[in-house]
């Protein structure tokens, strides 16, 4: 069978079932893309996956993890100023890092064009928030295109890639959960032409480039003028669609856009009657001509838009300034603001607005009674077996007093948070965890505040905090859990293969710096209270390797024999510390008391072991 990466590079046309996430890297190599950059982050990290499945030497262009979303876009910017088509990627809070470098891109003229995906997470699946970077877009007056399907990926990338190079702009392809991870048979088309040679043409004449003062206004009108040739290739290209409904005498439309059009077309699908929709293509700027022709032909419209009411908002002013006598009408109340519009959503938004339109659900709503469907029983996020992160939490909670505040920071480690371990009081974003760390330990000479942090994100954001520390003599221990990647997000490199963590920290100064493997719990306990005895920044490295990665490397190598530890049940006295305490899920408490192991799940590190006081539990071989 032929490899993805090897299809993904094909001459000829062809069609597949794909991912969002896999068609976007088709079309960044027909649209002839010279550089890649991305950090990191669901829902795009399998963007990367698709495009490391293309053999370096074989891959069509320059491909990064930069060490954080703002130096991605940076690195993407600068390829693109030279001339090469460029594209950076990164998720929804990923936008928050490259705000300030991303907010300047509206105002430059980009020669060799770029576009920026960014995928937003309705519905919070895997994300600390669920923002909705429209909001941000529209500050930056980037053009804005939002697929609603794998095919649409496919093709807007394209149209994007189309766009920024015609205009020298950067252009968003926002993606949205549900439309990365959707598997859709998308028709491909042909890699016409020899890869594009990469290009060194910089030149300031191409600027101006250094918005200061009169310039920045200037740059900022040049700018504005912009868009609406934006909205000129949005008409020529009919980025918007017009779906035409049928029976409705009552004249009714929707207006939307992406996953909740789809999830509005099952819905109405099967239906007597069905409302004329408008699908926006490109969601900013809006091609005001076409809205304004729907609105004038509709007696009711309904803006149906996940999270924020931003076009109901700018379609309602559209209304008023035109003196259109149509309804319009929108959110109704909180919950209309939250998670993803699925076809259930849309469905019950239907059923306060319009009624009639999904009468026909009555029945299929029965068939969909969750209670008739198979039952999955709940499944908490966890450490994995084996985890280092789980040994270093056993371990640093016996160094804890009750009264010690421990903040944590982004990844497979803020799981500490839940019992048994319960360390991580508070969590906002990656990398704050000294800063706020630091904040706490402000007028505070009783209780100790240790941070969490993780070892790609101490790279990413954490390095700015942790000097603000050591300058400003905040009293603090840092715990760094380097586990040797990035775990969370699937295992991508990071910038500690190169930069090895202690001798960084040394550099900087740092006189009290701890460090052993996670599996050493007793030294570690030691490492903790020895660092919190320290007046000022104290930092521990708590290391052990993902053994998530490790093991599946080691069941990939020849003659590998699976491990697992056992119980001698003569020793068990019951004290359930491995389960109660360290809390490895591969421990199974039968009904009686007595302990066992799930052989399926263990993997044999024997990182329990030193946690049962009757040593009970030994490596089966
Ligand atoms: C600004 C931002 N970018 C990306 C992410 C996605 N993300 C969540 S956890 C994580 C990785 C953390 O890796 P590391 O710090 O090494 O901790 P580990 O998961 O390995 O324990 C990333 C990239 C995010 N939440 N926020």
């Amino acid at each position: 069978m032929e490899k993805l990466g090897d299809m993904l590079i094909r001459k000829k046309p062809f069609k597949e079932m794909v991912m969002g996430n896999t068609a976007v890297v088709r079309a960044m190599v027909e649209a002839g893309t010279q550089v890649v950059t991305s950090y990191p982050g669901s829902p795009t990290p399998e963007i990367a996956t698709a495009i490391n499945s293309i053999p370096k030497e074989k891959r069509p262009f320059y491909f990064e993890f930069s060490v954080n979303e703002k130096v991605a876009t940076e690195v993407a910017f600068g390829a693109a100023l030279n001339g090469n088509f460029s594209t950076v990627f990164f998720k929804s809070v990923g936008l928050n890092v490259a705000l300030d470098t991303f907010v300047q891109l509206g105002l430059m003229n980009i020669p060799g064009g770029m576009v920026v995906i960014v995928g937003d997470d309705p519905g919070a699946n895997s994300s600390q928030n669920e923002q909705d970077n429209r909001n941000i877009f529209r500050m930056s007056r980037l053009a804005v295109l939002e697929p609603a399907s794998p095919r649409e990926v496919y093709q807007y990338y394209l149209m994007a890639a189309k766009l920024a190079k015609q205009e020298h702009i950067a252009v968003v392809l926002r993606l949205t959960t549900h439309v990365c991870h959707a598997r859709e048979m998308v028709s491909f088309g042909e890699v016409t032409g020899e890869i594009p040679p990469h290009r060194m043409e910089f030149s300031p004449e191409n600027g101006p480039y250094i918005p200061i003062a009169a310039l920045a206004l200037e740059m900022k009108r040049a700018s504005l003028a912009k868009i609406p040739r934006i909205m000129a290739f949005s008409e020529e290209q009919a980025l918007d669609t017009h779906i035409i409904g049928h029976n409705d005498t009552q004249r009714r439309g929707v207006i939307t856009q992406g996953l909740a059009c789809r999830s509005l077309q099952d819905v109405l699908q099967g239906g007597d009657v069905c409302p004329d929709i408008l699908k926006l293509g490109m969601v900013y700027p809006m091609d005001t001509k076409g809205v304004v022709d729907f609105l004038k032909t509709h007696s009711q419209v309904l803006v149906l838009e996940e999270l924020d009411d931003i076009h109901e908002k700018e379609i309602k002013a559209l209304a008023f300034d035109q003196e259109i006598p149509v309804k319009i009408m929108g959110k109704n109340d909180d919950e209309d603001f939250i998670g993803e519009y699925t076809p259930d959503k849309v469905l019950k938004v239907l059923q306060g607005v319009w009624p009639d339109l999904v009468e026909h659900h009555t029945s299929s709503a029965e068939e969909w009674d969750p209670d008739m469907m198979a039952e999955v029983p709940p499944r908490p996020a966890q450490m994995c077996p084996g985890c280092g992160h789980r040994s270093a939490f056993h371990a640093i909670k016996k160094a804890l007093k009750d009264q010690d505040i421990t903040v944590a920071d982004i990844g497979c480690h803020t799981l500490g948070f839940l019992p048994p371990y319960e360390m991580g009081q508070v969590l906002l974003c990656m990398g704050a965890s000294p800063g706020i760390a630091s904040g706490l330990s402000l007028f505070n000479s009783r209780r100790n505040v240790v941070a969490f942090i993780g070892d790609s994100t101490f790279f990413h954001a954490g390095l700015p905090g942790i000097i603000n520390t050591l300058f400003n003599h905040h009293n603090i221990t840092l715990i760094v859990m380097e586990n040797g990647t990035t775990a969370m997000t699937g295992h991508q490199d990071h910038a500690g293969r190169e930069i090895p963590i202690e001798s960084l920290l040394k550099g900087l100064g740092i006189k009290h710096i701890f460090s052993c493997d996670t599996y050493q719990q007793s030294t570690l306990t030691e490492h903790v209270t020895a660092a919190m005895a320290v007046d000022g920044l104290s930092v521990v490295i708590a290391k052990h390797p993902c053994m998530l990665k490790f093991t599946r490397a080691q069941r990939k190598e020849s003659g590998f024999v699976p491990r697992h530890v056992k119980i001698e049940d003569e020793s068990c006295n019951q004290s359930h510390v491995c389960v109660e305490s360290f809390g490895c899920p591969s421990f199974v408490r039968h009904a009686d008391g007595s302990m066992g192991v799930n052989k399926d799940l263990c993997i044999g590190d024997g990182s329990c072991i030193q946690v049962c006081p009757e040593k009970a539990i030994e490596i089966y071989q």
